[in-house]
Parts: structure tokens; sequence; C-alpha cells
């Protein structure tokens, strides 16, 4: 049993002014999103984007939804058909929406209802550096971010790319919502560790969904 005086975790762990985690509310559905990145990747494979100065990126990513966010020499954009393919990205699958609409929600933000969700595969190694999620039309909406699959440790930082970041360990079916006041703040993911999760083996996996206007 439980220990009375054991601290417990709050399920809604607040960051930053309009940022909160949300430990483990993805985790019953988390079968059901890897269903639904499986049936993403059948019709819009998993490929690593050039940056704009012409760099291989690491992460492994895809869309799904009206818009998907890309990379190459031009920039970074939205798109409405997958590059790849020639073919609008797949539907964002409804255990998708239902889970982003249910996380923004928990984290204060009625209404959300995304149009694009960036699907990220990390390898043991792999990382992300700061960024600032800014090429969304209208900054209105939150960002909801989800990870499956192999742990990892998360920097959430400031408005300036130099603000001290937390360094948050995220694990399979947490939930991290950031908007309003820190819609902007910088954040990145540090190199994923070796490891096998049961659900998707020797990877991580990070749902982003946005509304990108
Ligand atoms: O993988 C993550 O947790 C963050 C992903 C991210 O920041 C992005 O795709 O812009
Ligand atoms: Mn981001």
């Amino acid at each position: 049993m439980r220990d009375l005086f054991e601290a417990q975790e709050p399920a809604l762990l607040p960051l930053a002014p309009g940022a909160a985690l949300l430990r483990g509310l993805a985790a019953d559905a988390a079968i059901a999103l890897l269903a639904g990145v499986q049936q993403v990747t059948a019709q819009s494979p998993w490929r690593h984007l050039q940056t704009p100065g012409g760099l291989r990126m690491s992460v492994g990513m895809t869309n799904c939804g009206a818009l998907g966010w890309v990379s190459d020499r031009a920039g970074y954009r939205y798109e409405a058909l997958d590059p790849l393919t020639g073919q609008p990205w797949p539907a964002m699958p409804a255990s998708f929406v239902a889970l982003a609409q249910t996380a923004a929600q928990a984290a204060g933000y009625d209404g959300f209802a995304p149009d694009a969700c960036l699907i990220n595969r990390y390898a043991p190694g792999t990382r992300l550096s700061l960024h600032q999620d800014r090429d969304e039309r209208d900054l209105r909406a939150p960002i909801v971010s989800v990870s499956l699959g192999l742990p990892a440790v998360f920097l959430f930082g400031g408005p300036q790319r130099a603000d001290k970041a937390l360094r948050l360990p995220l694990v399979h079916g947490d939930v991290v919502v950031w908007g309003g006041p820190s819609r902007l703040h910088h954040h990145g993911v540090l190199p994923v560790a070796a490891g096998e999760h049961p659900l998707t083996g020797a990877c991580r996996i990070n749902l982003t969904f946005r509304w990108a206007g």
C-alpha cells in the first residue's frame, strides 16, 4: 500500500504561466495512438528533413492533419501536401484529436482544434536542440506535446534562448502543454538514452499538436 506520507506528484505540474506537464495523461491511449502512428507512416513514411542550411535532421519526422511541418533549403513552413508523396498528409486519427483536446482542456485551453500533428521519432543518441515553435500563422492556440516509448529529458526554457531551462524527465504517456504567455518559450530534447520500450522498441515517439492556422 502507498505510504500515507509518501509525496505523490500531482497529475498537473505547472511549469510556467500557461505551461503544464500532465503526467501520464496519454498512458491509457498509448496503444491507440501508436496504432495511429503506424497508419500515418504507412501513407507518409518517416523521413529525415534537411535544415535550411542543408544539414540532415537526426529526428525522423512525418505529419498528419490538414497541414504538415516541413523543412528544406527554402526554410521552415507548413504544407498541405506531403512533399515525399505529393499527396495530402494522412488525416489525423480520431484518437489523436481526442487526446490533444483533453490535454489542452486540462491545461486550461478550451476549444483546441489542431490542424497539424508533427510526429517525431528519436533513435537513441538523437536530440532536438533548443528552439521555438513559431512557424504557425496564429499563436493563440497552445502546443500539445505527447511522449511515447523511451524516456527523455525535455528542456523547457523561456522567451530568450539563453534563459535557464527546466530539465524535465518525460516518460511514456506524459504530455506537456504550453501556450499563452509561454507559447514562444524555447524547448528541446537531450540525447535519448539507449533502451527498449515494450511498445515502441528502441525509440521515443513524440506527437506535437499545433494549430498552424
Ligand atoms: O520531442 C519533443 O518532446 C519535442 C518536439 C518539438 O519540440 C517539436 O517537434 O517542435
Ligand atoms: Mn518544438
